[in-house]
C-alpha cells in the first residue's frame, strides 16, 4: 500500500480548486461508480446522558443541550424503523449509541439481536457505540454487524482541544480490535471545530496510514448545537468540505467517503462538486442522530437533478447466499421464533460454521 507524506497530504489539499477537484475526479471515476451513491439511515438507539467530553456533540450529559434523552430503544422500534429506512432506498443501517464503551449485559445482547434482525431484512448494519474489545467486535461480526464507526475525528494534536476523556490512542485501540474482530473500519472525522488545516491533514494521514486503510471514512462538516462548547463556531465554507473530500478520495483511493453531518448547510450545487470530488454515500433521512438532515424529498430532488443513483445492497442475496446461509444455521443449531427473530445460536460454533461465516463475510 503507497500513501502519502504530510507534505504530500497538505500540497494536495492547497492545490488550486479546480485541479484538485479534476485529480480526485480521477481517482474516483477509476474505483467507483460516479453516478451511484450508497445511502444509509442512522437511528440513535440510545440518546444522550453520554459520560465523554467531546466540545463538538450534543449527547454528551454534561452539556445542556435541548435533546430528547433515551434509554435503550425497543428492538421492535428499531426493526420498524429500518424497514422504513430500506423502502425510502437506503441499503445501510448504522444504528449509533452515547455510550463511552460497549459494557457486557443485557443492553449488549439487545444489540446483536438487533443487528441479527436488520441483517435479515437484507441490510448492511453498521453500528457506532464507542469503544469496544476485541472480542465485542468479533461477536458483533458474528451477528453480521458489517461495519464498526468510531472516528478519529482530528488530528492527534487537535484531539486534546477537543476531547479530555480519552486519548488518540484509546481510538486507534478501537480502531484496532474492530480490525482484529474481522469488522470493517469507518472512521473519518470533522471539520469546522476551530483545527487548522495543518489538522485536517494530520487526521487524514492517520486514516490513511492505517493498514489496511478504512473501508469507509465519513467526512462531518460540524453541526453547532446551542449548549455544546462549539456552539458558536461558524458553519465551515463549503471549499472546505470539498477540498477536503477530494483529498480524502486522493489518499484513500478505494474507500467509501461519506459526505456525512452538515449537509443542510451544503446546497444542491456544492454537493454536487462533493460528489465529483469522491463522495460515494451520504446519509438519508430528516435527522441524523439529533441534528436535521436535508429529509428524503430533498434529497430525492437532488438525485434526480444530478442524476445519481443510490446503490443497492452488494449483491449476497443470491441462491448461492441463501442455501450457505440455511447450511449455517444447521450448523449453528439456529433456532427461530418467527422468521428474522433468532432466540437460541449455539456459541460454540463449529469450524464448519465459522468457515461457512467467513466465506459469506456474515
Ligand atoms: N459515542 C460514540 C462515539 O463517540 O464513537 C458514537 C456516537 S458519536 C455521536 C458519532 C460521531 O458523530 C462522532 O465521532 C462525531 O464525529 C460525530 N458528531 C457528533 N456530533 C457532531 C456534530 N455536532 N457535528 C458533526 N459531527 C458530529
Ligand atoms: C459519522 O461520522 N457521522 C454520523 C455517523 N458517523 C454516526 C453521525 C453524525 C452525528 C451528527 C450529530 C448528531 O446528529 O447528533
Ligand atoms: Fe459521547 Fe460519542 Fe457524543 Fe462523545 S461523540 S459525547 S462519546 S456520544
Amino acid at each position: 500500500m503507497s500513501t502519502y507524506t504530510k507534505k504530500e497530504i497538505l500540497d494536495i489539499y492547497n492545490k488550486p480548486l479546480m485541479d484538485l477537484i479534476f485529480e480526485a475526479a480521477q481517482v474516483h471515476r477509476e474505483f467507483h461508480e460516479p453516478n451511484k451513491i450508497q445511502v444509509s439511515t442512522l437511528i440513535s438507539i440510545k440518546t444522550g446522558g453520554c459520560p465523554e467530553d467531546c466540545g463538538y456533540c450534543p449527547q454528551a450529559a454534561r452539556y445542556h443541550t435541548d435533546i430528547e434523552k433515551n434509554d435503550l430503544m425497543p428492538h421492535n422500534t428499531v426493526i420498524a424503523l429500518a424497514k422504513k429506512a430500506k423502502n425510502n432506498g437506503s441499503s445501510r443501517v448504522c444504528m449509533g449509541a452515547a455510550w463511552r464503551n460497549v459494557k457486557e449485559g443485557e443492553d449488549f445482547e439487545n444489540v446483536l439481536k438487533m443487528v441479527e434482525g436488520i441483517s435479515d431484512l437484507d441490510m448492511e448494519v453498521c453500528c457506532t457505540l464507542g469503544m469496544i474489545t476485541e472480542s465485542q467486535a468479533a461477536r458483533l461480526a458474528e451477528a453480521g454487524l458489517h461495519y464498526y464507526n468510531h472516528n478519529l475525528d482530528t488530528s492527534e494534536e487537535y484531539y486534546k482541544e477537543v476531547i479530555s476523556t480519552r486519548g488518540y490512542d484509546d481510538r486507534l485501540k478501537t480502531l484496532d480490535n474492530v480490525r482484529k474482530g474481522k469488522l470493517k473500519v469507518c472512521s473519518g472525522g470533522i471539520i469546522g471545530m476551530g483545527e487548522s488545516v495543518e489538522d485536517r491533514v494530520g487526521m487524514l494521514l492517520s486514516l490513511s496510514t492505517l493498514n489496511p486503510q478504512p473501508e469507509s471514512v465519513p467526512i462531518n462538516a460540524l453541526v453547532p448545537v446551542e449548549g455544546t462548547p462549539m456552539a458558536e463556531e461558524h458553519i465551515v465554507p463549503s471549499w472546505d468540505v470539498i477540498r477536503m473530500i477530494a483529498t480524502t478520495r486522493i489518499v484513500m483511493p478505494k474507500t467509501t467517503v461519506r459526505l456525512s453531518a452538515g449537509r443542510t448547510a451544503l446546497n444542491t450545487e456544492a454537493q454536487a462538486l462533493c460528489f465529483m470530488a469522491g463522495a460515494s454515500s451520504i446519509f438519508a433521512g430528516e435527522k441524523l442522530l439529533t441534528t436535521p438532515n436535508p429529509g428524503e424529498d430533498k434529497d430525492a430532488e437532488m438525485f434526480e437533478t444530478l442524476g445519481l443513483i443510490p446503490t443497492e445492497k452488494k449483491k449476497d442475496n443470491t441462491d448461492k447466499f441463501k442455501i450457505r446461509k440455511s447450511l449455517l444455521e444447521k450448523e449453528e443449531n439456529v433456532k427461530w421464533s418467527r422468521p428474522g427473530h433468532v432466540i437460541e445460536r449455539n456459541v460454540e460454533a463449529t469450524e464448519k460454521a465459522k468457515e461457512i461465516r467467513k466465506e459469506l463475510k456474515y
